[in-house]
């Protein structure tokens, strides 16, 4: 009997610690480690000032742009980037929060390093790095894709885990990111990955400490 208990709460413990596994990581665009000029951190009455819908409220009470007036064309300068500590290596997925209110105002050029070259797209223009962001004129979820001239394909990246460098350029001014959700669950349905706003995302440092904690449980049942 006292066999069984053990088996029972350790399969229990690896259901639990199975779900808690998939690893999500997510930010507010308005924190990341750098926002070059002229992307900036704005605000609904910010966007409503240029003359566009006024998108309800971003989560944290912000997000990040380079301003611009609805329908017209501009960009290509300014950039934000995040220093992120993968907590293991696999295979990620990147989904932004953006308001895109047309199709002058609807793009970002994206690398993620070291799975991506050091190379600025804003210069090169290239394709490979070219994020062709879903319209409209409130918050909503867009995974990182790859707007290629012959098609749009969803991006992937694979990684060894540890240190790497997200960078989202401006391609096309007003294109609004409010935050972004870092997944390794793959699939392009937006239903099933579920994508989680920063205060609903479980902290990666927390996450490995029950890690440990089970390893520690399933050591003392022997
Ligand atoms: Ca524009
Ligand atoms: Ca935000």
């Amino acid at each position: 009997m006292f066999r069984s208990f053990w088996l029972c709460a350790l399969t229990l413990l690896l259901l639990g610690v199975g779900s808690v596994w998939a690893i999500e990581l997510a930010y507010e665009a308005e924190g990341a480690d750098v926002i070059e000029a002229p992307m900036e951190i704005a605000t609904p009455a910010d966007a409503a000032a240029q003359g566009g819908p006024e998108p309800s409220a971003p989560s944290g009470g912000s997000f990040v742009w380079m301003a611009g007036p609805p329908t017209t064309g501009g960009g290509g300068e300014g950039f934000m980037e995040f220093n992120i500590d993968l907590p293991e290596a696999g295979t990620y997925a990147i989904w932004g929060l953006i308001t895109a209110w047309d199709g002058n105002s609807d793009s970002f050029w994206v690398t993620w390093q070291p799975a991506d070259p050091d190379e600025n797209p804003q210069e090169t223009q290239n394709t490979e790095f070219r994020w062709g962001a879903a319209q409209g004129n409130d918050w909503h979820w867009d995974r990182i894709n790859q707007w290629l001239d012959g098609g749009t394909f969803e991006r992937e990246w694979t990684f060894d885990g540890g240190a790497t460098t997200l960078r989202i350029y401006t391609r096309e001014d007003a294109t609004m990111i409010d935050c972004i959700y870092i997944t390794d669950n793959l699939s392009a349905d937006e239903a099933e990955v579920a994508p989680k706003l920063p205060s609903e995302v479980v902290n990666p440092t927390a996450v490995e400490s029950m890690g440990k904690l089970a390893v520690t449980w399933a050591s003392m049942k022997n």
